[in-house]
């Protein structure tokens, strides 16, 4: 497998269904390297410590992180399934960006931005990395989110190890529509 596939199929491993290949996760979504290749293989695909390696080091958004022995790896955000990333609340920029699809929006704007089946809201701190993430969905919709005022009215915020900004629940009031740039 090439690195974007091996990348996607870590994902579904590390976020979402670990039991496809057979592994479980620990309550902070740390798998055992060495399971996790072997059984990899088991299933059919080839892999190896130095694409991991490269995987970990090389992978264009950072997904993924091993502990210092190198023995764990884990998904740094993005998960569907319950994970204790134990990350602390940090203090937000004035302004996040989110990338949606236009299809979206009427409905953001009224419910608010939900979390849906992931962990979080994922927020951008640039607009092009809200527009990129937006394009997965459709044709992309930046929407401007006020981050500060959210956390100054109690809303907590986290960072994850790859820099994407994380919620619970981004209410309508707090999001404007950004003009088109
Ligand atoms: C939308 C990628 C209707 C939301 C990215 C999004 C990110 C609503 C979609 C990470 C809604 C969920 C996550 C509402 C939210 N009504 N639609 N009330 N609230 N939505 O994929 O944020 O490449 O679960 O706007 O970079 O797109 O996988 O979330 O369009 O960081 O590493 O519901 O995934 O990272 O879609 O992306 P997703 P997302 P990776």
């Amino acid at each position: 497998m090439n690195h974007k596939h091996l990348s996607k199929f870590l994902s579904l491993i590390l976020r979402h269904k670990p039991e496809v290949v057979g592994i479980t996760l620990d309550e902070n979504g740390w798998a055992d390297v060495q399971e996790l290749l072997d059984k990899i293989k088991q299933s059919g695909k080839e892999i190896n410590f130095e694409q991991l390696q490269e995987i970990v080091a090389n992978n264009d958004k950072k997904r993924f992180t091993f502990d210092e022995t190198r023995q764990k790896i884990r998904a740094n955000q993005g998960h569907s399934i319950a994970v204790k990333l134990n990350l602390g609340a940090i203090q937000p920029p004035d302004i996040l960006y989110h990338g949606t699809a236009k299809k979206y929006v009427p409905s953001i704007m009224e419910k608010g931005l939900l979390k849906g089946k992931r962990q979080h809201v994922h927020l951008s701190g640039d607009r092009e990395t809200a527009i990129k993430v937006g394009r997965r969905h459709g044709k992309p919709k930046v929407l401007i989110v006020h981050a500060a005022k959210m956390a100054e009215e109690g809303h907590v915020f986290y960072q994850s190890k790859n820099m994407v900004w994380l919620t619970d629940h981004v209410p309508p009031n707090y999001i404007e529509e950004a003009s088109p740039s």
